[in-house]
This record gives structure tokens, C-alpha cells and sequence, in this order.
């Protein structure tokens, strides 16, 4: 696991030196052509969390088997899909339909939140404030909660802890060094704290 955090390391200086554009367009690139078919979840709620796996190159640069977390904002009638708040490499902070991010990845899974709907709605409505912002390549440092820019399990974990009053952090480790995730919070993190709990999974 210690190659990994390498790794990320690597990635942290490639996304600090490259021109953001191309790195991030090609990585775009990749997911958009992707068309994983997954049977859509029929148990959503806002605020729920979707996180996704590949098996590849983005496994390499991000540590843990999740490589990338959003959270659920609402239900678009106009498309019939819900609407995700997600960090995208290369993107920024922006609004995905939750049937195109299920698409990019071979293994999604949806994990549920344990706190009340209005902690929930506040921690949407968190996210949604950050939109536009850029991505945030440092997965070493210990992350900001009011930043100028996120990656994406930074977004939720932000949102969740301003949402509860710094009640809820579900960063697994709390912040604490791990050799594998330095100080950050990796979807893998927020995937096995002890307030998310899974309620849909599959593998195309
Ligand atoms: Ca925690
Ligand atoms: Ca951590």
C-alpha cells in the first residue's frame, strides 16, 4: 500500500506542474467513453452517498479500492435521474446526472448517511455553495474544510462535518497519519467509517 501513497504522491506533483488541461482532459476523456451498465438504485435518498471503482490506471493513482465518491442532491423529473454533487479530476467541483457517474466505473456501490434528513439537506446544500471550484490534487495534507478548492471525498467530508456542527467526520481515521492515505480523507475512508453504511452494490 505504501507504493500506492507513491503514487499519489507522483500524481500530486503531476497535477501541480501539468497544465491541469491536458492530464485532466485525458482522464475525462476515459471515463466519458466508458459505459458500464448497472442496474439503477431504487432506494436513493438525498444525501446518500455513490461511490465508484475501476480496475485500472485511476486505482493506481488514488489509494483504497474507491477511487471516488459524490453526493446525492436531488431528483431531476426533466431527465428522471438524481443529481449528484461530485470533485472530478480535472473538472472541478460539478453536477452529474448519478446515471452517467455510474457508468464510468465497474463496481458503484450507495451508502447511506447516519444522521437526520435535515443534517442531510445541509450538507447538499454545502456542497452545492462549492460549485465551480477547482480540484484539489493534494491527497497528503491535511485538508482544508472551507478550501478554495476540493477533491472529492474532501467535498463530502466537508460537507458532513459543517452540516452536523464538526459532529459527524467521516474521514475512518479522524485526520490521524496513515501510510496509505497521509493525512488526507480517501473514499476508502469515508466508504469504512462507522456512520456510512452500504445499501447498494454491484459489479458490471
Ligand atoms: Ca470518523
Ligand atoms: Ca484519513
Amino acid at each position: 500500500m505504501r507504493k500506492l501513497g507513491i503514487i499519489a504522491v507522483v500524481f500530486l506533483l503531476l497535477g501541480a506542474t501539468v497544465p491541469g488541461a491536458s492530464a485532466g482532459d485525458l482522464l475525462n476523456y476515459i471515463w466519458d467513453t466508458r459505459t458500464y451498465q448497472h442496474p439503477y438504485p431504487t432506494d436513493v435518498q438525498p444525501g446518500d452517498l455513490v461511490y465508484g471503482h475501476s480496475p485500472d490506471l485511476f486505482n493506481a493513482i488514488i489509494p483504497g479500492y474507491w477511487i471516488h465518491v459524490a453526493i446525492v442532491a436531488w431528483y431531476n423529473e426533466s431527465i428522471n435521474d438524481w443529481m449528484v454533487i461530485e470533485a472530478k479530476i480535472g473538472k472541478g467541483v460539478i453536477i452529474s446526472p448519478l446515471s452517467e457517474f455510474l457508468s464510468r466505473y465497474d463496481v458503484v456501490a450507495l451508502q447511506r448517511v447516519m444522521v437526520d434528513d435535515a443534517t442531510k439537506q445541509r450538507a447538499i446544500q454545502f456542497a452545492y455553495q462549492q460549485l465551480g471550484k477547482p480540484y484539489n490534487y493534494d491527497y497528503i495534507s491535511k485538508p482544508d474544510v472551507y478550501d478554495d478548492k476540493y477533491y472529492c471525498s474532501q467535498l463530502v467530508w466537508a460537507a458532513y462535518l459543517v452540516a452536523s456542527g464538526f459532529t459527524v467526520n467521516l474521514d475512518e481515521n479522524d485526520g490521524a497519519w496513515s501510510w496509505t492515505y497521509f493525512y488526507s480523507v480517501a473514499p476508502q475512508e469515508v466508504y469504512d467509517d462507522p456512520m456510512t453504511y452500504t445499501i447498494y452494490k454491484h459489479e458490471a
